[in-house]
């Protein structure tokens, strides 16, 4: 089998590359491990940045974000007791977010290379790259219990972070920058109202804790949990437990509850993985890079990549030259560490730091108070996590 372009994973960075390409004449085949199922049943990310909403329009997959999304002008930041709202609009010129899951972004993919003819395999197994440094390279997998190769012009590494398309790139290349946080995220999905009508972030002596949403009738809540903490360890009544007592009393009197129908932990860490690409191979998301999800920001990184890399190899496919192709890893990094330096931040501000106590517990109070005070703090806020303007290539 050939095509031009082997995108490795089917999650949205690979679904995405693969329909902007498909627009513009560029064929892929995408090869997913997981059943479809497995990858549309997987709860994550929920806020989308504008440049990742007009990407979607732009690629024929807007139409029901738009109907059924939420625009959002702001959220709010509880602190000691009290919420301070930080307006992106009003502090930004008018830029906002959309809050609307990853899972229907990854399903309404799916639905448009469906009805475009979309090569996608999935439950591909043991999917093994060759040939990464010539002008042949080519993806060896199994499927059925048999062995196929797919030979390629360029192989995409969208396999998010245990895949095998980074650590293709030779060791003695390869610069990996890495934050372990002592303590990950509790999440709750739930049928039930939101607890306000933006997002909520909480800061509390005891952790952090999120309210979130997907829809008016769907709730999504986090708290913060040691990073060893057991899943199986945590009942629904002990999670809205532990959730109430981290906000503020008004919010939590008003908190409707009711059973979970999603519950997961997911440890937090900074990593990045220099450079993404190599020969012909050119990594994309998740798979050169994670941030915390305190800024939410790893999902529009996967969008500012493909960006970036499909711009790249539409000027390849049109005029045959190489540069923008040669330039990637430089170009996407750049946005990938203000991105890392803006989830760090936040992540900073607003959790609790076990080896914090005294000195880092007043620092954190009083640049959380000096948030509220200064404007231009609250925009620097606002324009990071709005969405840092995507670099001309
Ligand atoms: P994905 O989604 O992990 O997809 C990679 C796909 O590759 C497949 N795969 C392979 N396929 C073939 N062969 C192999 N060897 C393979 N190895 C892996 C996998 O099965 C999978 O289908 O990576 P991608 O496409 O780069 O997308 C990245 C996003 O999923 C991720 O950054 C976000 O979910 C992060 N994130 C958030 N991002 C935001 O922008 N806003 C948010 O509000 C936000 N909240 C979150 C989040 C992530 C979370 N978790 C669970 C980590 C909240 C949470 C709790
Ligand atoms: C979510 O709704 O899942 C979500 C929202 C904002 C974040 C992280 C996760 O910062």
């Amino acid at each position: 089998m050939r095509t031009q372009v082997a995108i490795i994973g089917g999650g949205p960075a690979g679904l995405l590359l693969s329909q902007i390409l498909d627009l513009k004449g560029i064929r892929s085949v995408i090869l997913e491990r997981k059943s479809r199922e497995y990858v549309l049943g997987r709860i994550r990310a929920g806020v989308l940045e504008q440049g990742l909403a007009d990407m979607l329009r732009a690629a024929g997959v807007g139409d029901r974000m738009d109907r059924e999304g939420q625009i959002h002008e702001g959220t709010d930041i509880a602190f000691a007791g009290k919420r301070h709202r930080i307006d992106f609009a009003g502090l930004t010129g008018g830029e906002t977010v959309m809050v609307y899951g990853q899972t229907e972004v990854t399903h309404d993919l799916y639905d448009a290379r469906d009805a475009l003819g979309g090569s996608i395999i999935d439950e591909a197994k043991n999917v093994e790259i060759n040939g990464i440094d010539t002008h042949t390279p080519s993806v060896v997998y199994e499927k059925d219990g048999q062995i196929h190769t797919l030979h390629c012009d360029f192989i995409a590494g969208c396999d998010g972070s245990h895949g095998v398309c980074r650590t293709s790139i030779p060791a003695d290349i390869r610069r990996e920058y890495e934050k372990v946080y002592p303590f990950g995220w509790l999440g709750v999905l739930s049928e039930t109202p939101p607890v306000s009508r933006e997002l909520i972030y909480n800061h509390h002596p005891e952790g952090f804790a999120l309210c979130s949403m997907r829809s008016n009738s769907l709730s999504r809540y986090y708290v913060q949990v040691p990073r060893e903490e057991k899943i199986d360890d945590w009942g629904d009544e002990r999670f809205w437990e532990m959730l109430k007592r981290r906000l503020p009393e008004e919010i939590s009197a008003s908190l409707v509850t009711g059973p979970s129908i999603e519950k997961s932990i997911a440890p937090l860490r900074s990593f990045v993985s220099e450079p993404l690409s190599y020969g012909r191979l050119f990594l994309a998301g998740d798979a050169g890079h994670i941030v915390p999800p305190t800024g939410a920001k790893g999902l529009n990184l996967a969008a500012s990549d493909v960006h970036y890399l499909s711009d790249a190899l539409i000027s390849y496919y049109r005029t045959n030259d190489e540069d923008l192709l040669r330039r990637y890893s430089e170009t996407a990094l750049k946005r990938v560490w203000k991105a890392t330096r803006f989830s760090w931040w936040m992540t900073t501000l607003l959790h609790h730091f076990p080896e914090n106590e005294g000195f880092g517990d007043r620092i954190q109070q009083t640049e959380l108070e000096y948030l509220f005070s200064s404007k231009a703090a609250q925009t620097v806020l606002a324009e990071n996590y709005v969405g840092l303007p995507y670099e001309p290539s």
